[in-house]
């Protein structure tokens, strides 16, 4: 009630306002104030004022990038990673050019060309040459931009992964929770069905399915340096975004279909440690799709391993079948019998 209460003064309070510039206008339109010549040292104050906002502006870019340069991400851990990172590149050279180029020009000819008593200011209603240069030159420049993100976008996304025999593991979001299917020695993930999906099966893993025996779940991300590998991705509840900030991958995980990412880890975990001169560094994955209440804990540790640590990791994990998650499983063909 308060809120709601709330809301209509704030209504009124907008109202008023607006009726009362309204009210300002029109009266400053039936009596119009006599033609009043700017002093001349205004003018210059102003002027001035504009050349140090320039300068203060352009100190206050320099401070913050550097201030704030270790919040960004370290060099890509995955092959496809670094294209995306020359892509962003590109686009930050180009962005900060027209930015320093544009407002050093803007603020620059504030203070050059303000008023002058003794001189008379130029008529141009229109310049067809100016015209053309500043929709052409922007529109060459970003066509490129797009024809250059389309290029890697597909390259990333649409090369041809089946000869590389991809391991392939199942990302598995739900609220608030990932958990990750390793596909086994067969490489097959095991058929799931969401009628399957009970405290013991939280995937819903058709357990009579031959290639789910040796499927593996786990609630940490392990993956192989250099291994090439295939997520694939699927949400029980709501749209999740499956986000692995330091691989520079990220697919959302929608309900009702698989969707997938191909790429390779390149530094394991202890290397990248040593890069970062961190020894708590960690990978993670994120959800980056607001997806409810507890989204922001929707998070899992990634590790990358080199092939000793990683058969050593997945030497003790349980498969399914050792879980013995079948005593309560419906098999596809099982509820198509039932109908
Ligand atoms: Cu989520």
């Amino acid at each position: 009630m308060i809120t709601f209460l709330g809301l209509i003064v704030t209504i009124l309070v907008i109202v008023a306002v607006a009726r009362i510039i309204r009210i300002l206008e029109l009266t400053n339109q039936l009596s119009p104030a006599p033609a009043e010549e700017i002093s001349q040292k205004d003018n210059n104050s102003q002027g001035n004022l504009s050349l140090f906002f320039l300068f203060a502006f352009m100190i206050f870019i320099f401070y913050t990038t550097w201030r704030y340069a270790k919040f960004m991400l370290p060099v890509s851990a995955s092959k496809h990673g670094v294209e995306i990172d020359q892509l962003m590149n590109v686009n930050y050279v180009l962005i900060f050019v027209v930015f320093f180029v544009t407002q050093i020009a803007l603020f620059y000819c504030a203070w050059r060309y303000k008023h002058n008593t003794n001189r008379r200011g130029e008529y141009i209603p229109e310049n067809h040459k100016l015209e053309v240069i500043w929709t052409i030159i922007p529109t060459i420049v970003l066509g490129g931009m797009i024809v250059y993100g389309l290029t890697v976008w597909n390259n990333i996304t649409q090369s041809d992964h089946s000869k590389d025999n991809a391991q392939k593991i199942e990302l598995y979001g739900k609220q608030f929770n990932w958990t990750a299917r390793y596909a086994g020695k067969d490489n097959i993930l095991g058929h799931a069905y969401f009628m399957n999906i009970n405290s013991n099966n939280p995937l819903g893993v058709d357990s009579l399915d031959p290639h789910s025996k040796d499927d593996v779940l786990t609630n940490e991300l392990h993956l192989k340096v250099n291994q090439p590998t295939n997520f694939y991705i699927r949400s029980q509840d709501v749209i999740h975004s499956v986000y692995l900030p330091h691989f520079r991958l990220q697919m959302n995980a929608v309900p009702g279909m698989t969707t997938q990412f191909y790429f390779v880890p390149t530094i394991t975990t202890a290397e990248m440690r040593k890069k970062l001169k961190n020894d708590k560094f960690d990978y993670i994955l994120l959800c980056n799709k607001i997806c409810g209440a507890a989204h922001y804990t929707m998070h899992m540790k990634v590790v990358v391993d080199d092939d000793v640590q990683y058969s050593e990791w997945m030497s003790k994990q349980k498969t399914i079948g050792e879980n013995n998650v079948a005593s309560t499983t419906t098999s596809v063909e099982n509820v198509v019998a039932v109908k």
